[in-house]
């Protein structure tokens, strides 16, 4: 498995797809709003989640479920900043999942490793100079806009082409920024201005944004291209919390594509579903597919 850089030994000797934990500090988030709102809270499931096989944990303070109004910087930063605290005081890797450099910026300084911008550079442009002079490891989803108007914003031609030149164009003014390739991950933001029918293809061509050259995460815990996939016979989405198998076959399917991470709620059945992976890439003859370095 090829890993971004840096990161620790801990995490570049797997040589497996890695597992996020997500930690939503919110009060409205679409599959677990409110239920982590509390930082001491917020920390225990965090905790829970590395004790059932997480690798790192997202910690985000703002909901970006479709329609979802931004939150006031100084909110933001007093939602996440405690949990990063008592996460990475807990030995965690911790990623923070925010759109603003002065989140990221104090959430680095709080020790996380990871930043991990919905935005990919785009809701703020000072994020890439950020970035590159914190040299913390950069997650760069596709995005078009924000989730208020996200669903309005979902015109593709070809939505895995035009997924893929649009993540290219924000690796080159990443690096025109200063960040080092090594530092980015992609991610092709499943549901970000994607309805249902644009998620299967994105999923099914892994391979071509893996052409880019990065290590990829994939987010597609609880979203909803999962509950119309498991709409009852009277064509009700299935509720949040009933996608959770379905996750688990998708981070299954991902680890088979050779897909650095997956993003998940339930991490117990995720972190199965990526040792299943591996061994299938094993008995295949490419475990992890590159030896279970990181790149520096
Ligand atoms: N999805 C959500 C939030 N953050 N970050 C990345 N990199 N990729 C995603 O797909 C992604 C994300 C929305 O889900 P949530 O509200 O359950 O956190």
């Amino acid at each position: 498995m090829r890993h971004p850089a840096p990161l620790p030994d801990a995490l570049t000797t797997l040589d497996r797809t890695l597992v996020m934990g997500v930690v939503n500090v919110t009060p409205d988030s679409f599959s677990d709003g409110g239920l982590w709102f509390d930082p001491d809270r917020a920390v225990a499931h965090g905790l829970e989640m590395l004790a059932q096989g997480a690798d790192l944990l997202d910690v985000g303070g703002e909901s970006t479920r479709p329609g979802a109004p931004r939150v006031e910087p100084d909110e933001e930063l007093r939602r996440v900043l405690p949990v990063v605290r008592g996460l990475v005081g807990a030995g965690a890797v911790v990623s923070v999942d925010t759109m603003r450099p002065a989140v990221a910026a104090a959430a680095v300084e709080a020790g996380a490793l990871v930043v991990n911008d919905v935005s990919g550079g785009l809701a703020d442009p000072a994020m890439p100079r950020l970035v590159a002079e914190a040299g913390v490891v950069y997650v760069a989803m596709h995005w078009r806009g924000p989730s208020d108007v996200m669903d309005s914003l979902a015109v593709y031609d070809d939505v895995v082409r035009d997924v893929r030149d649009e993540l290219a164009a924000r690796l080159d003014a990443l690096v025109a920024a200063g960040v080092r390739p090594e530092q980015v991950v992609v991610d092709p933001g499943l549901g970000f201005a994607k309805p249902g029918r644009d998620n299967w293809p994105l999923l099914a061509h892994l391979d071509v944004l893996a052409g880019l050259g990065r290590p990829v995460l994939v987010g597609a815990s609880r979203k909803r291209f999962l509950g119309h996939l498991l709409a009852g016979p009277d064509g009700e989405p299935a509720p949040p919390t009933a996608r959770d198998a379905a996750t688990a076959a998708v981070s299954a399917l991902c680890a088979a594509a050779g897909v650095w991470c997956v993003r998940v709620h339930d991490v117990r059945a995720s972190a199965d579903a990526v040792r299943v992976g591996a061994a299938w890439l094993a008995a295949r003859g490419e475990p992890g597919r590159g030896g279970g370095r990181s790149e520096e």
